[in-house]
């Protein structure tokens, strides 16, 4: 199958303008679609084609499949990019796409409907033979005793978590066994309001794990690779601020072996595409929680150890190449860090919208900024708050941190509220420096 002549971008800020960096390097043309408030962006004056798609809310225009269909029509669009977010890991926009005679560049419509049931996802990976979170091993019934016995099993605390939900939305912790029957009856109800599903689950409760995910890649032809892990535990309410690639101390033996358990699993399930295993790594084990069917925001550390291009490798598996590398092409250098810049106050992590009247990216060896502003950009409202990444990579660990600390040091960043200060307090901070984190780090921190 030939590569694609022409791939429409359906998304906006950083990431659009990464996978259009990405479609001018294989020379495939590029259709920039955004919202009336998006006609700035910088993607948008770079592509060869746009597209309006409509109005500022994210409903109306980024989300709105329709309007993304027809916008493939009138440019004769091959393939849609959906990057993160918005229509990324939704299942009936990639079938919308197929059905259209398309290219979905991600997994198929069938794999992200499974992993987006967090029941079915588990159910697949277990049967694959990945390690999950002792737990219910199914949906929770509205046999009250058999819920009780499976918490006496596991043992308490136990978590309960919506199927639909993921990412942190729908779950609640139960202590002690008076407490398990009411807060079943809860988190069902308010998954069924949230979601229009009340599917519910049973997980043991990890009190301190660290969130270490397996980035994975996987051709049209049976073929996977791991692309080895990185650790996003520093986060503040499921919001990642800083992630790096490789996880610290995480052993060469243990990344191999949590690497082909994935690459298996992968092969297993016939999933086709990039994809990250998320775990969480306690006392030395990993416990499979969901998995992502797209492009990760984190995804450049990985790119940085490994020298793999992921949008690239995206487009190649979805135009039906082979992968050209196998496990043992892929060798990990060094170490990488990235910040996640955001236009928000530092004190409440409140959006804070503005217009940028100075931007100086920093440089040096080892330094990478994707992020879309310039002098001038207005950050508008309606959308994240993530402005751009700052990644750096070194030899060591110590080496990326420092570089990471001169980069943020050297940024200038002005006419808008950010998140620098807390990233350069973070990048001195001797836990971190120590690379003691877990998912509660940043909170407690924060705390004191
Ligand atoms: C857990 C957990 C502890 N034990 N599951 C939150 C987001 C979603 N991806 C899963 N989450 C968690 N699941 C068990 N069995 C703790 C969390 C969790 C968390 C996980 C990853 C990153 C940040 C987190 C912050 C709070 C709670």
């Amino acid at each position: 199958m030939a590569r694609f002549n022409k791939v429409l971008i359906a998304n906006r800020g950083e990431i659009a303008l990464r996978i259009l960096r990405a479609c001018q390097s294989l020379n495939i043309s590029t259709v920039a679609v955004h919202s009336t408030i998006d006609r700035n962006l910088k993607h948008v004056g770079m592509a060869d084609e746009s597209v309006c798609i409509g109005p500022a809310s994210a409903a109306d225009s980024y989300m709105n499949i329709p309007a993304i269909i027809a916008a493939m029509e009138v440019t004769d669009a091959e393939a849609v990019h959906p990057g993160y977010g918005f229509l990324a890991e939704n299942a009936d926009f990639a079938e919308r796409i197929e059905e259209s005679g398309f290219t979905f560049i991600g997994p198929r419509a069938e794999t992200i409907r499974l992993m987006g049931d967090k029941v079915s996802a588990i159910h697949a990976m277990s049967q694959a033979g990945v390690p999950c979170v002792p737990g219910s091993d199914g949906p929770l019934d509205d046999n009250d005793q058999r819920s009780a016995r499976v918490a006496e099993e596991i043992g308490y605390p136990v978590l309960i978590k919506a199927a639909a939900g993921g990412g942190g939305r729908g779950m609640r912790t139960v202590h002690h066994a008076e407490d398990l029957i009411s807060a079943i009856q809860t988190t069902r109800q308010e998954a069924e309001n949230a979601f229009g599903d009340g599917t519910v689950y049973m997980e043991k409760f990890l009190a301190n794990p660290r969130h270490i995910e397996i980035q994975v890649l996987a051709d049209a032809h049976g073929h996977a690779v791991h692309l080895g892990e990185r650790d996003c535990s520093m986060q503040r309410r499921h919001q990642k601020v800083i992630e790096e690639a490789p996880a610290p101390g995480i052993t060469d033996e243990q990344r191999a072996h949590i690497g082909a358990v994935c690459t298996q699993a992968c092969q297993r399930i016939g999933y086709v595409g990039a994809g990250t295993f998320e775990f969480l790594y306690e006392n030395g084990e990993f416990y499979f929680i969901e998995m992502n069917t797209r492009i990760q925001v984190e995804h450049p550390v990985t790119e940085c150890i490994t020298g793999i291009d992921l949008v690239r490798a995206q487009i190649e598996i979805a135009s039906g190449e082979p992968l050209p590398f196998g496990q043992d092409d892929i060798q990990f250098s060094g170490h990488a860090v990235e910040c996640r810049i955001n236009a928000e106050d530092p004190e409440r992590f409140l959006p804070q919208p503005g217009t940028i009247t100075a931007f100086h990216a920093p440089g040096g060896p080892g330094i990478r900024v994707d992020s879309h502003v310039y002098d001038g950009y207005t950050v508008p409202p309606n959308y994240d708050s993530m402005i751009g990444k700052l990644i750096a990579h070194g030899p060591s660990r110590k080496q990326a941190m420092t570089r990471m600390r001169v980069a943020l040091d050297e940024m200038v960043l002005k006419g808008l509220v950010t998140n620098v200060g807390l990233h350069q307090r973070l990048i001195r901070d001797p836990g971190f420096k120590a690379g003691e984190t877990n998912i509660h780090y940043l909170e407690s921190k924060l705390a004191k």
